[in-house]
């Protein structure tokens, strides 16, 4: 049976999943969650990223959104909100509520955060073995200028609060894994991505999704010396993220917002294979010449077999460039 590992973000990361898994339903399948983008509110600690690939291959998830529950109302946070408690610009419904609750109570309990995953997948069976990328915690911040602060001060926000509440409006001049120097991998990641057959990259945010995974101590290490080829699908089609704002992050680590400049920031010494979109077509020799295969192929997510189509041919690469 064929192991495949992903490194995973939200929304893109999840709805790739989807796709792979219609693509190569036998596949033993390991995504490894970012979880830099967790946050703590009301006393609850949320988990966005690996939520929403849990959600989305269990078959909960709000389709047009991307991030919640289907079928969601908000009578806590509008009681919450009638105590003047927030923060009022993070959408929490009362279904996920009952996910973070569940996840809170079991970590206070002493359970690590991948046995609370796993609990939590027993429930919404996606298919996938999902691992967060640490137990330890890891929390992205974002450095902005904070305009009450005087000539030249910054400050640094939650990515959350930076994504959410801000829209991403303020330019980014470092990211923060705030706790990733001190993490170690979760049990089980440094093991599924020796053992894999493939390791893919899914369109996610190479800075704030994959860089924060790989700046895990460990992780970077063991991807650049799997046996298995790494491909990756570029999240920037024609200039322009997909969807999100992670050009605002990829200025914040100087990469510029195109398909070749992202293939370039993770370079080839991770990187075997990189698929871009059709219309990105005149990136594959820059890549290649950067060493690492190219292929142009249509990338837009649009329903579950075009994403299948993208999983096929970045399956394809990695037999192609396979060591
Ligand atoms: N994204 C939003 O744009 N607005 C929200 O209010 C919001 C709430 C939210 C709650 C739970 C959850 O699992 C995800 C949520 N997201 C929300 C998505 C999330 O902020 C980001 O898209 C990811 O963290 C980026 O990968």
């Amino acid at each position: 049976m064929q192991r495949i590992v992903v490194l995973a973000g939200g929304i893109g990361g999840a709805r790739f999943l989807r796709g792979l898994k219609s693509a190569v339903p036998d596949a033993e399948i390991t995504v490894i969650g970012n979880t830099g983008d967790d946050i703590h509110l009301f006393g609850l600690k949320v988990c966005p990223d690996l939520d929403t690939v849990m959600y989305t291959l269990g078959g909960g998830i709000h389709e047009e959104q991307g991030w919640g529950r289907a079928g969601e109302s908000f009578a806590v946070k509008e009681e919450l909100a009638a105590y003047g408690v927030g923060p009022e610009w993070f959408g929490l419904g009362d279904r996920d509520f009952a996910t973070h609750i569940v996840r809170t109570q079991m970590l206070g309990a002493g359970y690590p955060l991948s046995a609370v995953t796993e609990a939590l997948c027993d429930r919404w069976q996606p298919g996938v073995r999902l691992l967060p990328m640490s137990d330890d915690r890891v929390e992205t911040h974002v450095l902005i200028d904070d305009p009450d602060g005087g000539e030249g001060a910054r400050k640094a926000v939650h990515f959350q609060e930076y994504w959410v509440r801000m829209r991403a409006s303020a330019d980014a001049h470092a990211i923060v894994p705030v706790g990733a120097e001190q993490a170690k991998p979760a049990p089980g990641v440094l093991e599924a991505i020796a053992a894999a057959d493939v390791i893919l990259f899914p369109p996610s945010n190479p800075v704030v999704s994959i860089g924060t995974i790989l700046g895990v101590p460990g992780i970077r290490e063991a991807v650049a010396d799997a046996t298995a080829p790494v491909v990756g699908l570029s999240p920037i089609v024609g200039g322009a993220p997909v969807r999100g704002m992670a050009d605002k992050v990829l200025a914040a680590v100087g990469v510029d917002s195109t398909a070749d400049a992202v293939a370039r920031h993770y370079g080839p010494g991770l990187l075997d294979g990189w698929l871009v979109d059709t219309v990105d077509a005149a990136a594959v020799g820059g890549v290649e010449d950067a060493g690492i295969r190219c292929r142009a192929v249509p990338l837009m997510m649009t329903d579950v077999e075009a994403t299948a189509a993208m999983a096929r041919e970045a399956l394809a690469l990695a037999e192609e460039v396979r060591r």
